[in-house]
């Protein structure tokens, strides 16, 4: 049998083990939860500091060092072969969530670093691996997303830090009282020894289903704008107006929201979702006076998902006009489309065939931190299959076989990382 292929065999039955352990402590990690009932974890809550104690053991037990720093992004760090002065190899994902999430979503790509160090067994290599568990990907807590990996590049400042909660705490004394209830949390920043950062994630959609697919390699990801508009009528008695004297704001934020849909779907690939809406003063016999809509719109070209924003703020205002109504619209978060290591992806797809799985290149619909760290370290991305593409929801699954692809294909990417990390010395 050849080297290779015993590789091949050796990396095999071990990536079928680590996947079943994987699969076990996702849901371990599920029932960290500030929601009873539901899976809900946000940027600095207890939840997700109860998942750093349930990781923390296992990522000891694997040789790793582990600290948290001062944005709760859990970092653990298996050192290299070389000492400090080596490359680094950065894996990771986010364990906060969406509300009502799915065990997968983020905490599968933090587990599958810890997975591929475990399944390294006592194997030291030419350069470290540092294992990051972000703590806000989502911003289900602010809005904004991307606060743990933005503060690692360096991009948590300014107008971010003034983002506040439904309770009106800002980001900024979120972070002073957290970091001053835990002195020992560590700096949030990167190693300038980082070489490369891979982020492995459910794909969250239908297309590797659909292509009988255990695996993708990314290549790119869509930009995202997150904006709010408002619409402002008058508030009254919902008896006693007759319809055509009405400024009914929430009536104006349905036809609006037809619009939306009608303007996403004339650009190809283009995707606009209302996914919040709040009427006020929300009672039953109350004309509604002011409604508030997110809006998240996305697309690989940013000058088009520009062009679906514009068109869709235009539509507020002729909508507002129409019907006597105020719109106030703005972009809170924008990211552009990101394009991601054409080397490492290359790496990425060779390990996955090297290790007998078909893949196909894709650009991901969904934001990941992958695109934060990006613009700063080398960076690839693996999408594991989505079942039924169902993802934000406790629907949400995978299939233990594609854990073990992923495992697998991890394993051979380490070997071939070998010979990088050491071009890069
Ligand atoms: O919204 C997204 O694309 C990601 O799930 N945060
Ligand atoms: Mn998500
Ligand atoms: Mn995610």
């Amino acid at each position: 049998m050849s080297l290779t292929s015993t590789r091949e065999t050796s990396h095999a039955g071990v990536a079928s083990e680590a996947a079943a352990r994987l699969m076990h402590r996702c849901k371990l990690l599920a029932r960290c939860t500030e929601k009873p009932g539901e899976i809900l974890r946000t940027f600095l809550s207890p939840a997700v500091d109860d998942v750093h104690r349930a990781i923390r053991p296992w990522m000891e037990a694997a040789g790793m060092s582990v600290a948290v720093d001062r944005v709760g992004n859990l970092r653990g760090l298996y050192p290299a072969e070389g000492g400090e002065n080596t490359p680094r190899l950065l894996i990771g994902s986010h364990l906060d969530t969406v509300p009502n999430a799915g065990a997968y979503d983020g905490v599968l790509g933090v587990l599958m670093g810890l997975a591929l160090v475990e399944a390294s067994g006592e194997r030291r290599y030419p350069f470290a691996i540092e294992v990051l568990g972000f703590s806000d990907e989502e911003g289900t807590r602010f809005g904004a997303p991307f606060l743990g990996s933005r503060a690692v590049v360096g991009e948590l400042e300014g107008g971010l830090l003034e983002c506040v909660d439904a309770g009106g705490v800002s980001v900024a004394q979120a972070l002073r009282s957290y970091a001053a209830q835990r002195p020992e949390t560590v700096a949030a920043t990167l190693s300038d020894k980082s070489a490369a950062y891979v982020e492995f994630h459910i794909e969250q959609g239908p297309v590797l289903e659909s292509r009988n697919l255990a695996l993708g390699i990314v290549e790119g990801l869509a930009g995202q704008s997150r904006c709010s508009v408002e619409f402002r009528g008058q508030a009254g008695h919902a008896g006693t107006n007759p319809m055509k004297l009405r400024k009914d704001a929430l009536a104006g934020a349905a036809e609006w929201m037809m619009g939306v849909e009608a303007i996403a779907r004339r650009f190809e690939n283009g995707v606009a979702t209302v996914g919040q809406i709040a009427a006020e003063p929300g009672g039953v016999n109350v004309i509604p006076g002011v409604v508030r809509c997110s809006l998240d719109v996305r697309h690989a070209e940013d000058g088009v998902r520009c062009a679906i924003v514009r068109a869709i703020f235009e539509e507020a205002h002729a909508v507002a006009a129409r019907r006597g109504l105020q719109a106030e619209v703005a972009q809170y978060h924008e990211h552009p489309a990101v394009r991601l290591d054409a080397g490492l992806v290359g790496l990425t797809e060779r390990a996955a065939g090297q290790s007998g799985y078909a893949t196909i290149r894709m650009t991901s619909g969904a934001g990941h931190d992958a695109m934060v760290i990006a613009p700063r370290v080398p960076s690839a991305m693996v999408f594991l299959r989505s079942p039924g593409g169902i993802s934000h929801h406790p629907d949400e699954s995978v299939a233990e076989a594609d854990v073990a692809a992923a495992v697998h294909m991890g394993l051979i990417f380490l070997d071939e990382f070998t010979t990088y990390a050491r071009g890069k010395d």
